[in-house]
């Protein structure tokens, strides 16, 4: 091996203990209020530079039909047991809605059919979660950016609130976007995978695709979409289940 090899790998290794003493360091200021906010601010520079970097409107990659995973998993919950969701299950999901409301001039209430009807987006797309699997699958759904046309967004709108039917360690899984995911063309809600009516495991019967975000920022069981100008009053106040919990970041933008 070459010393110039050699090197490199040494400065590889410190680099690395390096980033490794930083991420501790990280954990340790998070602990305080004023770390906290340190991190909010790290987040909000990463949303600020991945703007910079790339466009925001920018279409996430999309894949032959060859490429789809021969089973897509289900992650989180996948099988809810909480609320009417077995009884929507065994009646094949013929009465469920899905509101749209908050800042909006016509507060809708959607059937199924109502969302089958209405103009189609099909994208084999990959899905990449934070705790280390990717899949590729097929989704077919309505724009959220019709539907968001046909309600009719006012103009104090800031976020897009996504309400789910499971409650997950005793907490209602929930998710947010801002105004520029909520109208990106591939963010849709998907009622097919694959070209089948969503899996219960995917999150049947609708779930959002949110492409240019990581996969806890895809909220299955859909039952409203809410359109606000805060997330400050909206469950921990975080923008999401994870975000609440964990403090997952809310931009998670890839
Ligand atoms: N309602 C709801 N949506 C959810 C979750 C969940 O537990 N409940 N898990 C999230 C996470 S972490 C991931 S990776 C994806 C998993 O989607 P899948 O089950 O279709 O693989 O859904 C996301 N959306
Ligand atoms: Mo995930």
């Amino acid at each position: 091996m070459s010393i110039e090899t050699k090197r490199g790998m040494k400065r590889r290794g410190f680099l690395a203990a390096a980033g490794a003493a930083f991420l501790a360091g990280c954990n340790r200021v998070a602990e305080t209020d004023a770390g906290a906010s340190l991190l909010n601010a790290a987040e909000k520079w990463h949303m600020g530079a991945h703007r910079l970097l790339t466009n925001r409107n920018a279409l996430a990659p999309e894949y032959p039909r060859s490429a789809i995973s021969p089973d897509f998993r289900g992650n989180g919950s996948v099988n809810p047991q909480n609320g009417d969701y077995q009884e929507h299950v065994a009646a094949g999901f013929a009465d469920w809605n899905l509101e749209v409301r908050g800042l909006v001039d016509t507060p809708l209430s959607l059937t199924l059919d109502q969302l089958r009807a209405l103009p189609q987006r099909t994208q084999v797309t990959r899905h990449d979660c934070v705790e280390g699997w990717s899949a590729i699958g097929e989704w077919t759904g309505p724009q959220l950016s019709t539907l968001l046309a046909q309600a009719g967004v006012q103009e104090t709108a800031q976020f897009v609130v996504f309400r789910c039917a499971d409650n997950l360690n005793g907490q209602d899984y929930y998710e947010s976007v801002d105004m520029i995911d909520a109208y990106h063309p591939q963010t849709i809600v998907a009622h097919l995978l694959n070209g089948e009516p969503l899996p219960v495991k995917n999150g049947a019967p609708l779930r959002m695709r949110i492409e240019r975000q990581l996969g806890y920022k895809h909220p299955k069981y859909l039952t409203a979409i809410e359109v606000v100008a805060s997330l400050d009053d909206i469950g921990g106040g975080q923008g999401g289940y994870w975000e609440d919990r964990a403090g997952y970041q809310w931009y998670a933008g890839i």
